[in-house]
């Protein structure tokens, strides 16, 4: 079934300028990209992003890095996209992330790791209503 994921590509990506060739991995792996924009996270935006995390001991740093510089916010199409793309982006950790993913790619740590995509569809509605509306998502 066709279905929609929210993808952020983070700062460490975008201040390096791998937007393109982050967004050529998506693109070559079959996912669409049906909205994107770029953006400056507030820390209220990345707090409330990341509130699931809020207890963890890396969530001020993790907040800190995702409001350092602009991000890119998107909206990706596929059969299966939320699976897909967590494929695609590879392990957390880019030292266990497997060869040809974005993170195996790109990422220079466990924090500074590239991308963000969502882990469940629920979570893929939730995330993509706190950035696109209905009409800016064009499939
Ligand atoms: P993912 O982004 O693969 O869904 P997650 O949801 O567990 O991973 O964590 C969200 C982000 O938090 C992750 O992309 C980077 C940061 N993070 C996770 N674990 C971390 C750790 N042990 N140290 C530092 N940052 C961490
Ligand atoms: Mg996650």
């Amino acid at each position: 079934m066709t279905e929609r994921t929210f993808s952020i590509i983070k700062p460490d990506a975008t201040r390096r300028n791998l937007t393109g060739a982050i967004n050529a991995v998506i693109e070559g792996a079959g996912l669409r990209i049906v909205a994107q924009r770029r953006v400056k996270l507030s820390e209220a935006q990345a707090r409330k992003f990341y509130e699931v995390h809020a207890e963890r001991p890396f969530y001020g740093e993790l907040v800190g890095q995702m409001t350092a510089e602009p991000v890119v916010v998107q909206v990706l199409e596929a059969e299966n996209a939320v699976a897909k793309y967590r494929e695609v982006m590879g392990a957390t950790n880019p030292e266990q992330a497997a060869d040809g993913t974005i993170r195996k790619q790109f990422a220079l740590s466990i924090g500074e790791n590239s991308v963000h995509g969502s882990d469940s569809i629920e979570n893929a509605g939730i995330e993509i209503a706190q950035f696109f509306t209905d009409d800016q998502i064009v499939g």
